[in-house]
């Protein structure tokens, strides 16, 4: 037990900016009160976050959604009020110019563009004193025949290598794959062994980012988490729900088994040693849900599933799988995730000097009321689309 809350105070979870901001889908974005107006606010809004939790102790930026005058005073900023930067997330899919792509659009002027607006955010890294550079790319076609699919491969591999030699020391990119949308036909990295093969070819400052939300239905994610695991290869993970599609709903809402089934392979692969550097970030949007209790109720929901996958007696299903007992293996393995781990957290959580139920008390503490009331005139901060 004392090795598991180890492990359990050990474990970071990374909140993102833009859960802090308005979202919405393409009908509607619905503003909500005190929705911070700038990146300071933001980064105060995710310091509650883990005031309450305790294991959230970094945040994610996205760009330009942050973009500031002055990158170290935000950082500074954030270590004041007690947390620090995490991963800066590119965005070369909100321009004009990226309707046909961006690093991998035919027109050379482009790509350039657009790679010189990734070597910006490592820019930003220096300044900010972050390791991690999130790539997402929208890039795709609608239609066969629309662009050459095998070029436009070619294209990518040139912009990830100038990324990647610019990298410093101690800095490392998380190549994110998504199966579809905004691109409908073929997406230019679709799957964990396109964003792997690239990867491996650059070397060992390029990992996988596995966004929960970005498979097709059913996929076995646990698989990808153990075989990137294997190979030196899972970066870290954008944690998300999802029912349809890309939802971006609170992670572990849909489907808190396969959360627990995927933190199970973590532990098994070793991702909880600091070595690993395996990123627990969520990637959410709470659009009709109050934000910073949304993303309060993720990071114990991540932790939940994490305390069920710790609680698997590992040396009890080693026996019983050498021994081929295929329901002995699968009770012990039901047996973590029918356990009811919510005394041991409220018991972690005090013993750090907390409250045993962070959702109550963000909601005692008078936080919302004061930030709906200060908080007025100026922009409110939104997915900026
Ligand atoms: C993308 C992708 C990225 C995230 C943006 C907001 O779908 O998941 O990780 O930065 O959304
Ligand atoms: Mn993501």
């Amino acid at each position: 037990m004392t090795d598991i809350k180890a492990a359990l105070r050990a474990q970071h979870i990374e909140t993102p900016s833009w859960a802090y901001g308005n979202s919405g889908t393409r009908f509607k974005v619905f503003a909500q009160k005190g929705v911070p107006r700038d990146p300071y606010e933001k980064l105060a809004d995710a310091a509650q976050v883990n005031a309450h939790t305790g294991v959230a102790p970094t945040v994610a930026l996205h760009i330009p959604w942050d973009k500031v005058d002055d990158y170290a005073e935000l950082a500074r900023h954030a270590r004041e009020l007690g947390v620090g930067i995490g991963a800066i997330n590119s965005n070369v899919f909100q321009d004009d110019d990226y309707m046909l792509g961006s690093v991998t659009h035919p027109a050379a002027r482009v790509r350039r563009k657009a790679t010189d607006h990734l070597l910006e955010c490592v820019d930003i890294m220096d300044a900010t004193g972050s390791d991690t550079l999130k790539l997402w790319f929208s890039d795709g076609i609608n239609y066969p025949g629309q662009d050459d699919i095998r070029s436009r491969q070619d294209r990518l591999a040139e912009s990830l290598a100038q990324v990647y030699d610019r990298l410093g020391d101690g800095q490392r990119f998380l190549l994110e794959y998504k199966l579809f949308e905004p691109a409908f036909y073929a997406t230019d990295v679709p799957d964990w062994g396109t964003a792997y093969a690239h990867c491996v070819k650059l070397g060992p400052k390029a990992q996988v980012v596995v966004d929960t939300g970005h498979h097709a239905p059913g996929v076995n994610i646990e698989f990808i988490v153990a075989f990137l695991l294997r190979e030196g290869k899972l970066g870290g993970f954008d944690f998300n729900s999802r029912f349809y599609a890309d939802d971006d709903l609170m992670v572990g809402a849909a489907d808190p088994f396969q959360l627990f089934r995927i933190m199970y392979e973590v532990v098994r692969g070793g991702g909880f040693d600091p070595a690993t550097g395996v990123a627990f970030m969520l990637d959410q949007c709470h659009n009709i849900e109050p934000k910073i209790p949304g993303q309060i109720r993720s990071v114990m929901n991540v932790q939940e599933a994490t305390a069920k996958a710790l609680l698997v007696d590992r040396d009890a299903l080693a026996a019983a799988q050498s021994e081929g007992d295929v329901l002995g293996a699968n009770a012990v393995f039901m047996d973590a995730y029918n356990t009811d781990v919510r005394p041991l957290l409220a018991e972690l959580r005090e013993e750090q000097g907390l409250a045993p139920d962070p959702m109550a008390a963000y909601a005692k503490s008078g936080y919302f009321e004061k930030i709906a009331a200060e908080r007025v005139g100026g922009e409110q901060a939104g997915w900026g689309a």
